[in-house]
Protein backbone atom coordinates (compact mmCIF):
# COMPACT_ATOMS: atom_id res chain seq x y z
CA UNK A 1 0.00 0.00 0.00
CA UNK A 2 1.33 3.30 -0.82
CA UNK A 3 1.03 6.38 1.29
CA UNK A 4 0.92 10.21 0.77
CA UNK A 5 0.99 13.07 2.61
CA UNK A 6 -0.77 15.49 1.61
CA UNK A 7 -0.45 19.60 2.92
CA UNK A 8 -4.36 21.69 2.21
CA UNK A 9 -5.71 18.71 2.63
CA UNK A 10 -9.04 20.54 3.84
CA UNK A 11 -8.99 22.73 1.09
CA UNK A 12 -11.21 21.78 -2.69
CA UNK A 13 -8.13 20.14 -4.52
CA UNK A 14 -7.02 18.21 -0.94
CA UNK A 15 -10.45 16.99 -0.80
CA UNK A 16 -11.12 15.65 -4.44
CA UNK A 17 -7.09 14.34 -4.34
CA UNK A 18 -7.97 12.76 -0.95
CA UNK A 19 -11.43 11.08 -2.69
CA UNK A 20 -8.99 10.13 -5.70
CA UNK A 21 -6.60 8.34 -3.68
CA UNK A 22 -8.72 6.25 -1.41
CA UNK A 23 -10.01 4.80 -3.95
CA UNK A 24 -6.83 3.68 -5.52
CA UNK A 25 -5.92 1.98 -1.99
CA UNK A 26 -3.67 4.50 -0.74
CA UNK A 27 -2.94 4.96 2.52
CA UNK A 28 -2.97 9.07 3.67
CA UNK A 29 -1.81 11.63 6.01
CA UNK A 30 -3.48 14.87 5.84
CA UNK A 31 -1.39 17.88 7.61
CA UNK A 32 -4.45 19.90 9.15
CA UNK A 33 -4.12 23.58 10.87
CA UNK A 34 -5.70 24.45 14.02
CA UNK A 35 -8.53 26.78 13.76
CA UNK A 36 -11.14 28.44 16.03
CA UNK A 37 -13.87 26.55 14.62
CA UNK A 38 -13.41 23.41 12.70
CA UNK A 39 -12.57 23.56 9.00
CA UNK A 40 -12.49 20.06 7.97
CA UNK A 41 -16.43 19.90 6.14
CA UNK A 42 -15.09 19.32 3.14
CA UNK A 43 -13.32 16.10 3.72
CA UNK A 44 -15.86 14.75 6.86
CA UNK A 45 -17.70 12.66 4.57
CA UNK A 46 -14.06 10.78 4.38
CA UNK A 47 -13.13 10.08 8.02
CA UNK A 48 -13.75 6.89 9.71
CA UNK A 49 -16.39 7.08 12.64
CA UNK A 50 -15.22 8.24 15.88
CA UNK A 51 -12.15 9.57 14.68
CA UNK A 52 -12.12 12.37 16.68
CA UNK A 53 -14.92 15.43 17.04
CA UNK A 54 -15.31 18.39 14.35
CA UNK A 55 -17.48 16.57 12.04
CA UNK A 56 -19.90 18.51 10.07
CA UNK A 57 -23.10 16.26 9.62
CA UNK A 58 -24.44 15.83 6.35
CA UNK A 59 -21.40 17.70 4.87
CA UNK A 60 -20.41 16.49 0.96
CA UNK A 61 -23.03 13.84 0.98
CA UNK A 62 -22.97 13.73 -2.62
CA UNK A 63 -19.92 11.67 -2.67
CA UNK A 64 -19.85 7.93 -3.41
CA UNK A 65 -16.40 7.33 -1.93
CA UNK A 66 -16.70 5.42 1.55
CA UNK A 67 -15.29 6.55 5.13
CA UNK A 68 -11.99 4.83 5.90
CA UNK A 69 -9.38 4.26 8.75
CA UNK A 70 -6.41 4.92 5.54
CA UNK A 71 -7.21 8.44 6.19
CA UNK A 72 -5.28 9.73 9.10
CA UNK A 73 -5.31 13.92 10.12
CA UNK A 74 -2.21 15.28 11.70
CA UNK A 75 -2.16 18.93 13.44
CA UNK A 76 0.50 21.03 11.95
CA UNK A 77 1.05 24.69 10.02
CA UNK A 78 3.10 25.82 7.37
CA UNK A 79 4.04 28.53 9.71
CA UNK A 80 5.77 25.87 12.07
CA UNK A 81 8.04 23.86 9.61
CA UNK A 82 9.60 21.63 12.44
CA UNK A 83 5.66 20.28 12.86
CA UNK A 84 5.80 19.78 9.10
CA UNK A 85 9.60 18.04 8.97
CA UNK A 86 8.40 15.72 11.98
CA UNK A 87 4.97 14.57 10.39
CA UNK A 88 7.33 13.54 7.04
CA UNK A 89 9.52 11.74 9.16
CA UNK A 90 6.91 10.09 11.40
CA UNK A 91 4.61 9.16 8.27
CA UNK A 92 7.48 8.51 5.27
CA UNK A 93 5.35 8.95 2.76
CA UNK A 94 6.03 7.46 -1.09
CA UNK A 95 4.34 10.94 -2.04
CA UNK A 96 4.15 14.19 -0.95
CA UNK A 97 1.39 16.56 -2.31
CA UNK A 98 2.20 20.11 -1.48
CA UNK A 99 -1.21 21.95 -1.68
CA UNK A 100 -1.58 24.25 0.87
CA UNK A 101 -1.01 27.99 0.94
CA UNK A 102 -3.17 31.24 0.69
CA UNK A 103 -4.72 30.37 -2.29
CA UNK A 104 -6.38 34.07 -3.07
CA UNK A 105 -4.38 36.22 -5.81
CA UNK A 106 -6.90 39.21 -4.44
CA UNK A 107 -5.50 38.90 -1.11
CA UNK A 108 -2.26 38.45 -2.27
CA UNK A 109 -1.97 42.19 -2.31
CA UNK A 110 -3.65 42.70 1.24
CA UNK A 111 -1.06 39.99 2.72
CA UNK A 112 1.91 39.52 0.68
CA UNK A 113 4.23 38.86 3.35
CA UNK A 114 1.90 35.83 4.42
CA UNK A 115 1.80 34.71 1.22
CA UNK A 116 4.70 34.76 0.06
CA UNK A 117 6.07 32.86 3.52
CA UNK A 118 3.16 30.22 2.89
CA UNK A 119 3.28 29.79 -0.93
CA UNK A 120 7.23 30.39 -1.03
CA UNK A 121 9.60 29.93 1.92
CA UNK A 122 7.26 27.15 3.62
CA UNK A 123 7.80 25.15 0.06
CA UNK A 124 11.45 25.92 0.22
CA UNK A 125 10.92 24.13 3.85
CA UNK A 126 9.39 20.95 2.89
CA UNK A 127 12.14 20.69 -0.05
CA UNK A 128 15.00 21.13 2.42
CA UNK A 129 13.06 18.46 4.67
CA UNK A 130 12.77 16.00 1.82
CA UNK A 131 16.79 16.36 1.08
CA UNK A 132 17.19 15.14 4.40
CA UNK A 133 15.24 12.01 4.14
CA UNK A 134 17.13 8.51 3.62
CA UNK A 135 14.59 7.29 0.87
CA UNK A 136 13.42 8.62 -2.16
CA UNK A 137 9.95 10.25 -1.69
CA UNK A 138 7.90 12.13 -4.97
CA UNK A 139 6.95 15.56 -4.81
CA UNK A 140 3.97 17.46 -6.14
CA UNK A 141 4.02 21.16 -6.15
CA UNK A 142 0.57 23.26 -6.77
CA UNK A 143 2.15 25.87 -9.05
CA UNK A 144 -0.51 28.40 -10.82
CA UNK A 145 -0.74 29.92 -14.21
CA UNK A 146 -0.62 33.48 -12.44
CA UNK A 147 3.53 32.81 -12.76
CA UNK A 148 2.60 33.74 -16.01
CA UNK A 149 1.28 37.24 -14.83
CA UNK A 150 1.19 39.26 -17.66
CA UNK A 151 2.23 36.70 -20.50
CA UNK A 152 4.69 36.68 -22.92
CA UNK A 153 2.79 33.84 -25.52
CA UNK A 154 -0.25 32.95 -25.77
CA UNK A 155 -1.44 30.11 -25.34
CA UNK A 156 1.39 29.45 -22.16
CA UNK A 157 3.40 26.07 -22.15
CA UNK A 158 6.40 24.80 -19.73
CA UNK A 159 8.30 27.10 -22.22
CA UNK A 160 6.77 30.33 -21.18
CA UNK A 161 8.65 32.78 -19.31
CA UNK A 162 7.29 33.73 -15.53
CA UNK A 163 6.30 37.22 -15.86
CA UNK A 164 4.33 37.25 -12.37
CA UNK A 165 1.74 40.82 -12.00
CA UNK A 166 1.09 39.83 -8.03
CA UNK A 167 2.64 38.55 -5.03
CA UNK A 168 0.88 35.07 -5.21
CA UNK A 169 1.92 34.90 -8.85
CA UNK A 170 5.68 36.03 -7.14
CA UNK A 171 5.17 33.23 -4.74
CA UNK A 172 4.47 29.92 -6.86
CA UNK A 173 6.98 31.31 -9.16
CA UNK A 174 10.11 31.32 -6.42
CA UNK A 175 8.33 27.79 -5.09
CA UNK A 176 8.64 26.28 -8.92
CA UNK A 177 12.38 27.32 -9.49
CA UNK A 178 13.59 26.12 -6.38
CA UNK A 179 11.75 22.43 -7.25
CA UNK A 180 13.99 22.55 -10.57
CA UNK A 181 16.74 23.24 -8.20
CA UNK A 182 16.07 19.98 -5.87
CA UNK A 183 15.21 18.59 -8.65
CA UNK A 184 18.65 19.05 -10.97
CA UNK A 185 21.17 19.52 -7.76
CA UNK A 186 19.63 16.43 -5.35
CA UNK A 187 17.96 14.95 -7.78
CA UNK A 188 14.82 15.15 -5.88
CA UNK A 189 11.69 13.71 -7.78
CA UNK A 190 9.96 17.08 -7.56
CA UNK A 191 6.98 18.30 -9.81
CA UNK A 192 5.02 21.79 -10.75
CA UNK A 193 1.49 21.57 -11.97
CA UNK A 194 0.93 24.67 -13.76
CA UNK A 195 -2.57 24.43 -12.79
CA UNK A 196 -5.00 26.57 -14.48
CA UNK A 197 -8.07 27.61 -12.45
CA UNK A 198 -10.32 24.96 -11.49
CA UNK A 199 -13.54 24.80 -9.94
CA UNK A 200 -16.36 22.95 -8.19
CA UNK A 201 -19.09 23.11 -6.35
CA UNK A 202 -16.40 22.71 -3.23
CA UNK A 203 -14.71 25.81 -4.31
CA UNK A 204 -14.32 28.73 -1.56
CA UNK A 205 -16.57 31.37 -1.24
CA UNK A 206 -14.66 34.08 -2.23
CA UNK A 207 -13.54 33.33 -5.38
CA UNK A 208 -15.15 34.56 -8.51
CA UNK A 209 -17.18 31.81 -9.60
CA UNK A 210 -18.39 29.96 -6.76
CA UNK A 211 -19.49 33.39 -5.67
CA UNK A 212 -21.82 34.02 -8.76
CA UNK A 213 -23.29 30.68 -8.28
CA UNK A 214 -23.83 30.72 -4.62
CA UNK A 215 -25.16 34.09 -5.50
CA UNK A 216 -27.42 32.98 -8.36
CA UNK A 217 -28.86 30.19 -6.23
CA UNK A 218 -29.26 32.54 -3.05
CA UNK A 219 -31.24 35.01 -5.30
CA UNK A 220 -33.40 32.83 -6.80
CA UNK A 221 -34.49 31.51 -3.25
CA UNK A 222 -34.65 35.44 -2.50
CA UNK A 223 -32.30 34.87 0.03
CA UNK A 224 -30.08 37.20 -1.66
CA UNK A 225 -30.10 40.97 -3.09
CA UNK A 226 -27.49 41.90 -4.52
CA UNK A 227 -23.95 40.53 -6.03
CA UNK A 228 -21.02 43.07 -6.28
CA UNK A 229 -18.42 41.79 -8.88
CA UNK A 230 -15.29 43.37 -10.15
CA UNK A 231 -13.84 43.12 -13.37
CA UNK A 232 -16.31 41.61 -15.86
CA UNK A 233 -14.11 41.10 -18.78
CA UNK A 234 -11.60 38.87 -16.78
CA UNK A 235 -10.98 36.11 -18.64
CA UNK A 236 -10.12 33.04 -17.31
CA UNK A 237 -8.83 29.39 -18.79
CA UNK A 238 -11.84 27.58 -16.33
CA UNK A 239 -11.95 23.50 -15.72
CA UNK A 240 -13.36 21.43 -13.16
CA UNK A 241 -11.68 20.27 -10.51
CA UNK A 242 -11.57 16.71 -10.15
CA UNK A 243 -10.46 16.37 -13.40
CA UNK A 244 -6.97 18.14 -12.03
CA UNK A 245 -6.07 16.07 -9.39
CA UNK A 246 -5.94 12.99 -11.56
CA UNK A 247 -3.14 14.72 -12.72
CA UNK A 248 -1.92 15.57 -10.03
CA UNK A 249 -1.90 11.91 -9.24
CA UNK A 250 -0.53 10.91 -13.04
CA UNK A 251 2.34 13.53 -12.63
CA UNK A 252 3.75 11.45 -9.89
CA UNK A 253 3.82 8.34 -11.64
CA UNK A 254 6.01 8.85 -14.13
CA UNK A 255 9.25 8.01 -15.06
CA UNK A 256 11.20 11.00 -14.62
CA UNK A 257 10.24 14.53 -13.18
CA UNK A 258 8.23 16.92 -14.84
CA UNK A 259 6.19 20.17 -15.03
CA UNK A 260 2.99 20.49 -16.78
CA UNK A 261 0.88 23.11 -17.62
CA UNK A 262 -2.82 21.49 -16.48
CA UNK A 263 -5.18 24.23 -18.76
CA UNK A 264 -8.34 23.47 -20.92
CA UNK A 265 -7.10 25.95 -23.48
CA UNK A 266 -10.10 27.73 -23.80
CA UNK A 267 -11.25 31.22 -22.46
CA UNK A 268 -14.36 32.75 -20.93
CA UNK A 269 -15.26 35.84 -19.26
CA UNK A 270 -16.44 36.73 -15.99
CA UNK A 271 -19.77 37.74 -17.85
CA UNK A 272 -19.95 34.55 -20.11
CA UNK A 273 -19.39 32.77 -16.76
CA UNK A 274 -22.30 34.76 -14.81
CA UNK A 275 -24.97 34.47 -17.46
CA UNK A 276 -24.46 30.80 -17.77
CA UNK A 277 -24.83 30.28 -14.36
CA UNK A 278 -27.87 32.32 -13.41
CA UNK A 279 -29.67 30.86 -16.94
CA UNK A 280 -29.17 27.95 -15.35
CA UNK A 281 -31.37 28.52 -12.60
CA UNK A 282 -33.46 30.17 -14.33
CA UNK A 283 -32.77 33.95 -14.06
CA UNK A 284 -31.41 36.49 -17.02
CA UNK A 285 -28.80 39.36 -15.99
CA UNK A 286 -28.79 42.67 -16.81
CA UNK A 287 -25.32 44.54 -16.71
CA UNK A 288 -25.17 48.18 -15.13
CA UNK A 289 -21.70 49.90 -15.11
CA UNK A 290 -20.05 51.34 -11.77
CA UNK A 291 -22.57 53.73 -10.21
CA UNK A 292 -25.38 53.32 -12.34
CA UNK A 293 -27.85 50.48 -11.40
CA UNK A 294 -29.27 50.42 -7.88
CA UNK A 295 -27.46 47.03 -5.98
CA UNK A 296 -29.17 43.98 -6.71
CA UNK A 297 -32.77 44.91 -8.60
CA UNK A 298 -34.59 43.49 -10.70
CA UNK A 299 -35.68 45.12 -13.48
CA UNK A 300 -39.36 45.36 -15.11
CA UNK A 301 -38.89 42.15 -17.12
CA UNK A 302 -36.89 40.57 -13.82
CA UNK A 303 -33.69 39.98 -14.93
CA UNK A 304 -31.56 40.64 -11.89
CA UNK A 305 -29.29 43.98 -12.39
CA UNK A 306 -25.13 43.20 -11.57
CA UNK A 307 -23.55 45.81 -10.16
CA UNK A 308 -19.76 46.05 -11.25
CA UNK A 309 -17.88 47.16 -7.70
CA UNK A 310 -14.51 49.05 -8.14
CA UNK A 311 -13.89 47.67 -4.23
CA UNK A 312 -13.76 44.11 -6.64
CA UNK A 313 -10.96 45.31 -8.62
CA UNK A 314 -7.24 44.38 -8.36
CA UNK A 315 -4.13 46.96 -8.41
CA UNK A 316 -3.62 44.65 -11.41
CA UNK A 317 -4.93 41.88 -13.19
CA UNK A 318 -3.62 38.68 -15.28
CA UNK A 319 -4.09 38.85 -18.42
CA UNK A 320 -4.63 36.02 -21.59
CA UNK A 321 -3.52 33.57 -18.99
CA UNK A 322 -4.75 30.63 -21.36
CA UNK A 323 -2.68 27.31 -20.91
CA UNK A 324 -1.08 25.02 -23.65
CA UNK A 325 -1.45 21.67 -22.27
CA UNK A 326 0.02 19.10 -25.01
CA UNK A 327 2.64 17.98 -22.62
CA UNK A 328 -0.40 17.07 -20.17
CA UNK A 329 -1.57 15.27 -23.01
CA UNK A 330 1.06 13.71 -24.28
CA UNK A 331 2.93 12.28 -21.47
CA UNK A 332 -0.28 11.53 -19.56
CA UNK A 333 -2.96 10.92 -21.66
CA UNK A 334 -4.71 13.72 -19.71
CA UNK A 335 -7.26 16.15 -21.12
CA UNK A 336 -10.10 17.90 -19.77
CA UNK A 337 -13.64 17.94 -20.27
CA UNK A 338 -15.44 19.62 -18.35
CA UNK A 339 -14.69 23.78 -19.55
CA UNK A 340 -15.77 27.09 -18.95
CA UNK A 341 -19.73 27.60 -19.23
CA UNK A 342 -20.02 23.62 -18.44
CA UNK A 343 -18.82 24.57 -14.83
CA UNK A 344 -20.42 27.34 -14.45
CA UNK A 345 -23.71 25.24 -14.96
CA UNK A 346 -22.84 22.49 -12.75
CA UNK A 347 -21.98 24.61 -9.82
CA UNK A 348 -25.18 26.50 -10.09
CA UNK A 349 -27.25 23.39 -10.51
CA UNK A 350 -24.94 22.02 -6.89
CA UNK A 351 -25.84 25.59 -5.37
CA UNK A 352 -29.46 25.62 -6.64
CA UNK A 353 -29.88 21.85 -5.27
CA UNK A 354 -28.65 23.08 -1.58
CA UNK A 355 -30.68 25.86 -1.61
CA UNK A 356 -33.88 24.16 -2.33
CA UNK A 357 -33.22 21.15 -0.41
CA UNK A 358 -32.16 22.42 2.76
CA UNK A 359 -30.11 19.60 5.00
CA UNK A 360 -29.00 18.00 1.75
CA UNK A 361 -25.41 18.71 0.74
CA UNK A 362 -24.77 18.34 -3.00
CA UNK A 363 -21.70 18.49 -4.26
CA UNK A 364 -20.55 16.72 -7.53
P1 LIG B 1 -7.90 26.22 -1.07
O1 LIG B 1 -7.78 27.65 -0.69
O2 LIG B 1 -9.25 25.62 -1.23
O3 LIG B 1 -7.11 25.32 0.01
C1 LIG B 1 -5.92 25.77 0.59
C2 LIG B 1 -5.50 24.78 1.66
O4 LIG B 1 -4.29 25.22 2.27
C3 LIG B 1 -6.52 24.62 2.80
O5 LIG B 1 -6.56 23.27 3.20
C4 LIG B 1 -5.92 25.48 3.89
O6 LIG B 1 -6.32 25.12 5.18
C5 LIG B 1 -4.46 25.17 3.67
N1 LIG B 1 -3.57 26.14 4.31
C6 LIG B 1 -3.49 27.47 4.05
N2 LIG B 1 -2.56 28.02 4.83
C7 LIG B 1 -2.04 27.03 5.60
C8 LIG B 1 -1.06 26.98 6.62
N3 LIG B 1 -0.41 28.07 7.03
N4 LIG B 1 -0.77 25.78 7.18
C9 LIG B 1 -1.42 24.65 6.80
N5 LIG B 1 -2.38 24.64 5.84
C10 LIG B 1 -2.67 25.83 5.27
O7 LIG B 1 -7.04 26.04 -2.40
P2 LIG B 1 -7.26 25.01 -3.62
O8 LIG B 1 -7.58 23.69 -3.08
O9 LIG B 1 -8.11 25.65 -4.63
O10 LIG B 1 -5.78 25.01 -4.25
C11 LIG B 1 -4.77 24.11 -3.77
C12 LIG B 1 -3.40 24.67 -4.14
O11 LIG B 1 -3.32 24.80 -5.56
C13 LIG B 1 -3.10 26.05 -3.57
O12 LIG B 1 -1.73 26.10 -3.25
C14 LIG B 1 -3.40 26.99 -4.73
O13 LIG B 1 -2.62 28.17 -4.63
C15 LIG B 1 -2.98 26.13 -5.92
N6 LIG B 1 -3.67 26.41 -7.15
C16 LIG B 1 -5.03 26.34 -7.21
C17 LIG B 1 -5.70 26.53 -8.39
C18 LIG B 1 -7.19 26.50 -8.48
O14 LIG B 1 -7.73 26.97 -9.50
N7 LIG B 1 -7.89 25.94 -7.49
C19 LIG B 1 -4.96 26.81 -9.64
C20 LIG B 1 -3.52 26.85 -9.47
C21 LIG B 1 -2.92 26.63 -8.27
P3 LIG B 1 -7.70 25.70 5.84
O15 LIG B 1 -8.80 24.80 5.35
O16 LIG B 1 -7.42 25.57 7.29
O17 LIG B 1 -7.86 27.11 5.38
P1 LIG C 1 -7.89 33.88 -9.65
O1 LIG C 1 -9.39 33.54 -9.23
O2 LIG C 1 -7.45 35.20 -9.19
O3 LIG C 1 -7.80 33.63 -11.13
O4 LIG C 1 -7.05 32.78 -8.84
P2 LIG C 1 -10.59 34.50 -8.75
O5 LIG C 1 -11.81 33.67 -8.86
O6 LIG C 1 -10.31 35.14 -7.43
O7 LIG C 1 -10.58 35.67 -9.85
C1 LIG C 1 -10.76 35.40 -11.23
C2 LIG C 1 -11.01 36.69 -11.97
O8 LIG C 1 -12.28 37.23 -11.60
C3 LIG C 1 -12.14 38.63 -11.41
N1 LIG C 1 -13.23 39.10 -10.51
C4 LIG C 1 -13.37 38.75 -9.24
N2 LIG C 1 -12.64 37.92 -8.43
C5 LIG C 1 -13.08 37.73 -7.16
N3 LIG C 1 -12.40 36.88 -6.35
N4 LIG C 1 -14.20 38.37 -6.67
C6 LIG C 1 -14.95 39.22 -7.44
O9 LIG C 1 -15.95 39.78 -7.00
C7 LIG C 1 -14.53 39.41 -8.79
N5 LIG C 1 -15.03 40.13 -9.82
C8 LIG C 1 -14.23 39.92 -10.86
C9 LIG C 1 -10.75 38.80 -10.86
O10 LIG C 1 -10.31 40.15 -11.01
C10 LIG C 1 -9.99 37.79 -11.71
O11 LIG C 1 -9.65 38.41 -12.92
C11 LIG C 1 -7.43 31.41 -8.82
C12 LIG C 1 -6.93 30.81 -7.49
O12 LIG C 1 -7.42 29.50 -7.39
C13 LIG C 1 -5.42 30.76 -7.45
O13 LIG C 1 -5.01 30.04 -6.29
C14 LIG C 1 -4.91 30.04 -8.71
O14 LIG C 1 -3.51 30.01 -8.71
C15 LIG C 1 -5.43 30.74 -9.95
O15 LIG C 1 -6.84 30.73 -9.92
C16 LIG C 1 -4.98 30.02 -11.22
Amino acid sequence: MKTALITGITGQDGSYLTEHLLAKGYAIHGLVRRASMFNRSRIDHLRSPGDGPGRTPGSQQGTTVAPSDRLVLHYGDLADLTSVRRLLKKVSPNEVYHLAGQSHVGLSFEIPEVTCQENGMATLGLLEAMRDLDYPVRFYHAASSEMFGSPQATPQSEATAFNPVNPYGCAKAFATQLCHVYRNSYGLFACSGIAYNHESPRRGENFVTRKITLAAARIKAGRQAALHLGNLEAQRDWGYAPEYVTAMWQMLQTEKPLDCVLATGRLCSIREFAMAAFKEVGLELKFEGRGEAEVGRRTDTGAVVIRVDPRYYRPADSTHLVGDASLARQTLGWAPKTIGTDVARLMARADWATMSEPGKSQTD
